[in-house]
This record gives C-alpha cells, sequence and structure tokens, in this order.
C-alpha cells in the first residue's frame, strides 16, 4: 500500500530526507538539524497564510522562535487544497524570505537597457517616475498603450490600477504559456472550464489517464493525495509519455507515445469507444450533441492507424480503451495543466474532452465534480473609463476564440516592425519573469527595447528585472496581506493571508505598491481602503466571518447549499453552450474557420543527429522562482540532461559529464548541463526541468547552474485558434567542447 506521505518521498526521491510536513510541530523540517531543532524555542501563537510558491494556493500556519524569527511553515488541517500537509517548496517557502539576495530597495536605470547600472531611489521618487511616464504615453499613445504582464496574487491590484487608467491590454502567461488551450478546449465542450484547482475528482476516480500530467513531479498538492489514496483503492493509472515519469512508475500502463503524435492516440481511443460500444450510451444521448458526426469522423482511425503515428502498439491501444469503458463514468482523462506544446493543443485538450464526455465521466464520482465557492463582494469602486483598443485591435482575426488576452500578442504589438493596429509603449511587469516565461527570447527582448517604460514588480533580481527601467521590489507573501484565497472546490472556503512579519528592507506589498501608483495618478477613488485588512474585514463580514477569526481559524469552510457534487440520476442540465448541450461537434469552431471536429495533424520529426527538447518540472523547484531559495537549492541546485542508452553510447557521452546542448538555429546554451543517462526517456528525446541557467549574477546561488530550456525554445508553434506558444517544436545536438568565443558571447 502506498500512503500519501510515501508517495510524497517516492516524487522526491534523491531529494535527501524531505517529506512533507503535516500540521503539527513535531515531524521532519527542513530548515535544521535535530540538533539545532531541540534548541528551537517556539512562540505558539501562529498567524495563518496561504502559500504563493505555486500556484495550488495552500492553506498553512506560519510559526516562529520565540525570539520572533519566522521558523517553518506548515499546512492547516482544514484546508481542502493540502489537507494539512505542505508540499517540499512550501514548506521551503521559508528561504523566499530569508534569501539574501532578495530585492531591497526601488531602484531607477541610469544607463541605457541592457546595461545593469541602477541607483537606489526612494520609493516616492520611484512612483514620481512612473507616474509621469505613465501620463506622456497617455497623453502621447492613449492609455491602451500601457500593458500589464501579471502572475499571482498581486495581479488584482495591478489590474485593478491599469483599468483606472484606461487599459484592458492586461495578460498572465497562466493563459498563453499554460492552460490557455484547455480552458478554451473544456469551454468549447462542456461550455465551462476546470479551474484551479482542477475539478478533477481523483480520489473517487477508478481509472486516472495522464497525458503527459506528470502529476509527482508537478506538485500539485492535492491530485497528489487523491491520487494516493485511489492507488490504495486500487485504481489503474494510464500513463501517456515518451518519458517515464513518477506518474508512470504508479502506472498499470506506460504508453511511451512518439511526441507530438498524442491527438492519433486519443482518436483511435474515441474510435475504439464507440465502435465497441463502450460509450455510456444514455448519457450521450441525453445530454451530448453531435455524437453521429464524431462516429463518422473517427471511423478510420483505428488501433492500427495509431501504430503507425504513435509507435503504440494496438493491442495496448485496445486494452487501455477497454480499462477506461470498464471503469466508466469513473474514469478520469486529465485535462493537464501546461498544455502549450505543439500548435495544435486547443484541438488535443478537445479530443481530451471529448473522450470524458463519451465516457460520461463530466458531472460524475470519480470524474469531474461540480465546484462551489464563497461569494466575496469586492470593494466598491468607480466605472473604469472605457479602454477604447484592446488586444485583439492589435491584430484584428487573429486568434479568435482566445477569451483571454495574449500575452505573445501584446509583446509582438510592442514590436513596430509588427505593424500592430496600435503600439504598446510601456509595460509594468508584476510577478512574472518574462524574459525567461515566453518563448522566443529574442522577440521579448526586441520588444523591450522599443518601449518608453519598463516596470518591473518583483521579489528577486531575475532576468527581466534587469532589462527595467524600474525595479519594485515586492515582499514576500510571509511579510503581507493579500487577497481572500476563494477559489472554487468541494466545499467553498475562504483562506486568509496575513503578514508574519514586517516587510523587510525597503520593501512593500504589491497593495501597497499598486496603491501608492494610483496616488501619484489621481486614481485613488480605485483604492478606496489605506490599509488592505480594513477591505479584508469588510469583505469578511459580508460572509458572516471577520478578520479577527480568519487570523485565528485561516480557513473557513461551509457546507455547499445543496447536495449537487455530481449530476443527479437523469438530470436536466443546461450546458452554458451554442446548443445547450455537450458540443461534441462544435459549430463555433467551425463557424471560426476551424475543425469542428478534431484531426491529427504531421509534426516535423528531429533532423539527422538532432533530438526533440522536451521538459517538466522537479517536485522541489518552482520554475526559476525557487533557483536561488536557499532551502531549496540544498535539495537541487543544477537541472541535467535526461539522455536514452542508446544515444549516449553513440555519442560518446558519459553520465555525469558536463555538455551543452545546440538547437536547430544554431543556438547554444550559455551554461553547460550534466548529462543524465536514463532508459527512462525515448531515443528520440532529450528532457530537462524548466527554471534553471539563470543569468542574473546577483543571484548567487542560482547564477550559471544548468541551462535554460527558453533559451533553447526559438521555434515557437502559435495556435492560431487562441495564441497558446507551442514550446516543444524543438530540436537538440550535444557540443562537448565550447570555444573561448562562444562561452564569452
Ligand atoms: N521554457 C518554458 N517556458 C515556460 C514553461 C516551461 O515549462 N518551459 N512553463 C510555462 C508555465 S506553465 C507558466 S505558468 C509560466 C510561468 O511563468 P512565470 O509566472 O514567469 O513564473 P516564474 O518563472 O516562476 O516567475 C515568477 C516571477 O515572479 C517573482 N515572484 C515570486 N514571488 C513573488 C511575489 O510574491 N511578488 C512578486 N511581485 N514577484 C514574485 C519571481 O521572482 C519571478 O521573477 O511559464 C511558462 N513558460
Ligand atoms: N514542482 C512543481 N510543480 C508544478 C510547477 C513547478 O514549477 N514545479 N508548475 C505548476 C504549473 S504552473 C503547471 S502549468 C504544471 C505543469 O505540469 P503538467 O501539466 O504536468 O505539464 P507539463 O510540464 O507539460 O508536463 C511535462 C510532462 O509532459 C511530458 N511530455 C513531453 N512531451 C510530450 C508529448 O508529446 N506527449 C505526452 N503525452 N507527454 C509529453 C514530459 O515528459 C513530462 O513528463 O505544474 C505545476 N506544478
Ligand atoms: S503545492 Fe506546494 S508550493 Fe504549491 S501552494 Fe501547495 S505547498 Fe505551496
Ligand atoms: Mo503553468
Amino acid at each position: 500500500m502506498t500512503s500519501r506521505r510515501d508517495f510524497i518521498r517516492i516524487s522526491v526521491m534523491g531529494a535527501g530526507a524531505l517529506v512533507m510536513t503535516r500540521g503539527t510541530l513535531g515531524t521532519a523540517k527542513l530548515l535544521s538539524s535535530p540538533d539545532e531543532v531541540k534548541k528551537i524555542k517556539v512562540d505558539l501563537k501562529r498567524t495563518p497564510t496561504y502559500c504563493e510558491v505555486c500556484f495550488w494556493k495552500c492553506a498553512g500556519w506560519v510559526y516562529k522562535t520565540s525570539e520572533g524569527k519566522i521558523w517553518k511553515i506548515v499546512g492547516n488541517d482544514e484546508d481542502q487544497h493540502s489537507n494539512g500537509r505542505f508540499c517540499p517548496r512550501g514548506t521551503g517557502g521559508v528561504g523566499m524570505y530569508y534569501d539574501e539576495d532578495r530585492l531591497k530597495t526601488p531602484l531607477i536605470r541610469v544607463e541605457e537597457r541592457g546595461r545593469q547600472v541602477f541607483r537606489e531611489v526612494s520609493w516616492d521618487e520611484a512612483f514620481d517616475y512612473i507616474s509621469r511616464k505613465m501620463k506622456d504615453i497617455s497623453s502621447k499613445y492613449g492609455p491602451e498603450s500601457m500593458a500589464l504582464f501579471t502572475h499571482g496574487s498581486g495581479s488584482a491590484y495591478f489590474t485593478n490600477l491599469l483599468k483606472a487608467y484606461g487599459s484592458s491590454n492586461i495578460a498572465e502567461p497562466s493563459y498563453a504559456q499554460c492552460r490557455g488551450p484547455r480552458d478554451e478546449a473544456f469551454l468549447a465542450t462542456f461550455g465551462e472550464e476546470v479551474y484551479s484547482p482542477e475539478i478533477t475528482d481523483i480520489r473517487d476516480t477508478k481509472c486516472l489517464v495522464l497525458i503527459g500530467a506528470h502529476i509527482g513531479e508537478n506538485m500539485h498538492n492535492g491530485q497528489i493525495q487523491e491520487m494516493s489514496d485511489a492507488i490504495d483503492k486500487g485504481v489503474t493509472i494510464i500513463t501517456v509519455d515518451p518519458r517515464f515519469s513518477t506518474a508512470a512508475g504508479k502506472s498499470k500502463y506506460w504508453l511511451p507515445i512518439k511526441p507530438s503524435t498524442d491527438i492519433a492516440l486519443l482518436l483511435s481511443w474515441i474510435h475504439e469507444i464507440i465502435y465497441n460500444d463502450y460509450y455510456d450510451k444514455k448519457y450521450v444521448e441525453k445530454y451530448c450533441n453531435g455524437f453521429d458526426k464524431l462516429k463518422e469522423h473517427v471511423r478510420d482511425f483505428t488501433p492500427e492507424w495509431a501504430y503507425g503515428i504513435t509507435t503504440i502498439k494496438p493491442d495496448q491501444i485496445r486494452k487501455t480503451a477497454k480499462e477506461m469503458a470498464n471503469a466508466s463514468p469513473a474514469v478520469l482523462i486529465h485535462p493537464g495543466r501546461h498544455v502549450t506544446w505543439y500548435g495544435d493543443d486547443t484541438q488535443r485538450v478537445r479530443t481530451i474532452a471529448i473522450l470524458n464526455a463519451l465516457l460520461g465521466s463530466w458531472g460524475r464520482r470519480g470524474g469531474f465534480y461540480r465546484p462551489a465557492k464563497y461569494d466575496v463582494p469586492s470593494a466598491k469602486i468607480p466605472k473604469y473609463p472605457e479602454s477604447k483598443k484592446s488586444w485583439t485591435d492589435a491584430f484584428p482575426g487573429k486568434y479568435p476564440i482566445a477569451s483571454s488576452p495574449v500575452s505573445n500578442a501584446l509583446i509582438d504589438a510592442s514590436i513596430p516592425d509588427n505593424k500592430p493596429g496600435f503600439l504598446i509603449k510601456g509595460w509594468i511587469v508584476n510577478a512574472t519573469n518574462l524574459v525567461s516565461s515566453i518563448p522566443g527570447q529574442a522577440n521579448t527582448l526586441k520588444a523591450i527595447q522599443n518601449l518608453d517604460l519598463l516596470v518591473s514588480v518583483d521579489t528577486m533580481p531575475m532576468e527581466i528585472t534587469g532589462w527595467a527601467d524600474v525595479v519594485l521590489p515586492e515582499c514576500t507573501y510571509l511579510e503581507r496581506y493579500d487577497l481572500l484565497r476563494i477559489s472554487p472546490h468541494r466545499k467553498p472556503a475562504i483562506a486568509l493571508r496575513m503578514p508574519a512579519a514586517e516587510p523587510m528592507n525597503n520593501t512593500k506589498s504589491g497593495y501597497n505598491i499598486a496603491r501608492g501608483l494610483a496616488l501619484k495618478l489621481g486614481l485613488e477613488s480605485y483604492f478606496p481602503y489605506e490599509k488592505q485588512e480594513e477591505l479584508l474585514d469588510w469583505q469578511l463580514k459580508q460572509v458572516g466571518s471577520s478578520l479577527e477569526e480568519m487570523q485565528r481559524i485561516g480557513v473557513k469552510t461551509k457546507a455547499r447549499d445543496a447536495d449537487d457534487l455530481y449530476y443527479a440520476e437523469n438530470e436536466n442540465v443546461a450546458f452554458p453552450t451554442d446548443s445547450g448541450k455537450i458540443e461534441l461537434y462544435s459549430k463555433a469552431f467551425e463557424d471560426a474557420g476551424f475543425d469542428p471536429l478534431p484531426k491529427y495533424v504531421v509534426h516535423e520529426e528531429p533532423p539527422e543527429g538532432f533530438y526533440r527538447l522536451i521538459y517538466g518540472r522537479a517536485p522541489m523547484h518552482t520554475f526559476g522562482r525557487t533557483s536561488n531559495n536557499p532551502n531549496l537549492t540544498d535539495l537541487m541546485h543544477e537541472n541535467s540532461v535526461w539522455i536514452n542508452p542508446k544515444v549516449s553510447k553513440e555519442w560518446g557521452l558519459m553520465n555525469g559529464q558536463y555538455i551543452w546542448l545546440k538547437n536547430q538555429d544554431g543556438i547554444i546554451s550559455d551554461f553547460p548541463i550534466k548529462v543524465r543517462v536514463t532508459e527512462r526517456i525515448r531515443w528520440d528525446s532529450v528532457y530537462m526541468v524548466h527554471g534553471f541557467g539563470h543569468k542574473q549574477k546577483q543571484m548567487k546561488r542560482c547564477f550559471g547552474k544548468g541551462a535554460s530550456d527558453t533559451q533553447l525554445i526559438t521555434k515557437v508553434l502559435v495556435d492560431p485558434m487562441m495564441g497558446g506558444t507551442g514550446m516543444r517544436s524543438n530540436f537538440v545536438t550535444f557540443v562537448t567542447e565550447k570555444s573561448e568565443k562562444e562561452v564569452a558571447s
């Protein structure tokens, strides 16, 4: 039997003796040696928080020593995201607070972009400078020429600021670089997205299918725990991944698919399920639209057809289709999260959505549950001025089904050569390291060189801050209030984040930064509360709680209004789609000029001597944001490149050897990366973890450690439907010696 804890331990194998911590103080911890732990006197007055190390937002408690030093973070037992357990990264989050390389005070650039010469300034001077530039941009080009790129908890404050200023050009990389295709595919099929945390009923599923969703390495806390519980209950797991992932190690079936061919496998599963009458007939008849057209569409997509494309044997395809059918409706073809892979990603995830619909898993136990949340009112503020030009006016007709602004389109609209409908001239970049998160770095840097203003709000001296005109240091999540966490879940819940310590150095919270700027811009009526805690208290009182109560309990959960976690037998459901039914056939896609039913499209193969570059997550890091974290660098301080033994032998590469990677466009990684020879990767691909190879010297622990996948992703396959940036279309070869000239460049 695998307990939840064991699974986490397996997930972080090789990471030392780290385990998840539960909501007590007695368990293993990360930050001190056992002798030190004995000496620590703990102040039992704890403060609530929710974690910002990733977007799962687990709620927990921060403990301090009797000297008032932040000591430890543990999960809150009442919390549905964490069930009282934090993952290694969340436990190590204290390191973000103690990192001596943190940004400490506002900075203004004194030389041209590309040279990192800044002077330290007061907040007042920084706000003055920015508001002057923003007013200039507004009068010269119109307020829409300011864009915001943002991620994480602070997004709401800067969004409010920018909308009040008159621009709706606000994008998050979590759309076009992450889950956008998934949102659009599920919206087109069910009229609803899958939210975050995903509404996947993993704990009760009987068959879990993972299409490159590497749960266990992607540490989606609640999902890992539920997967572990499901394993105890005998779930069948089918993992489709060119790499033997941690999840593959827990699976009955590992299908090592040829990368980029997933749609063919999915279509052949649909063929099997329809032509063997495995699908949920009652459900399909009652809820779905377009079944006959789908049936006709997949007629020829047999397992034999898919074998020639995917390299997955027909009997494996048949067996796994039967496994899904046996479990139906308690079967879950996981929608994934980071799905911007090959430029046809909306259609791939549509195929996943259709498969779920046929098996009747949407709205059913062991499939997808119906979410519920607290209805918390927002502050009363004046109406926003009308934003005269939106991102869609920059390139009319492009990405017609995108329901959120596309970050890469805003970047493209900042480059005059692209002849956008209007030009973006200023960026505020909050909590996203654009240079390392958006593929096609040269394009991002070209856009930056054309700006009149680039403001970066960050906690660390990351790559993006090196390019900024003004750097605004935010304090970490451990030193601030933030919005209430009201993400939907099985039961409605609210979680509070409050400061466990005063902001260190000359840093401020995102709320205070955005409000400070609003005051200088004459927009204070949009930030009516001087102190964020006054707003939180008002909001909490509207839903029968108070700041005082939440400071005591951290998380408040209530029962659902009705017993409707799943559809009732024969329930009449009005799906928020055009037909009011689940759209197996998408008329909306057809009207927009796209395939109403997904098709497999052939992708380019690696040239001779090159291998497809694929990437993913490491359990002990979140992208590049934790690469310098003193606790987490102890666990993993560099990435490695996974190479199949057949390939390493051909190239004479040894395990542990450092090499450089060179891509199809001749780009060589700035830093060398360690070879990991392993059967766990197909011979036609190499794999690395995203978030390493940092170029910022100010981050002393992570500078130059490992290679950056983003640097090597110069060919980007953009999804024409919604603008997602497919990043797995690059091929690399190996360089064992780098000339001095190359190293210096
Ligand atoms: N090559 C490649 N590119 C990718 C991915 C990939 O796997 N490979 N993954 C994609 C995905 S799935 C996503 S979601 C995006 C994520 O992209 P990003 O949102 O850019 O994520 P990070 O790289 O973690 O950068 C976060 C930035 O926020 C800063 N930060 C951390 N905490 C705080 C805070 O409390 N306040 C402020 N103001 N700043 C803070 C960090 O220092 C860092 O500079 O990247 C996408 N891009
Ligand atoms: N520890 C940790 N956890 C995280 C994050 C983190 O940075 N660190 N980031 C969070 C975020 S924002 C996101 S979006 C998620 C992302 O996590 P996931 O949604 O799981 O997404 P990916 O990073 O795309 O998944 C990578 C897996 O896809 C496989 N793969 C590569 N190419 C193919 C292919 O062609 N077909 C198939 N079937 N598989 C393929 C890789 O081998 C790898 O196992 O993780 C989240 N959780
Ligand atoms: S999964 Fe881990 S890093 Fe993410 S919010 Fe939860 S504890 Fe924090
Ligand atoms: Mo993501």
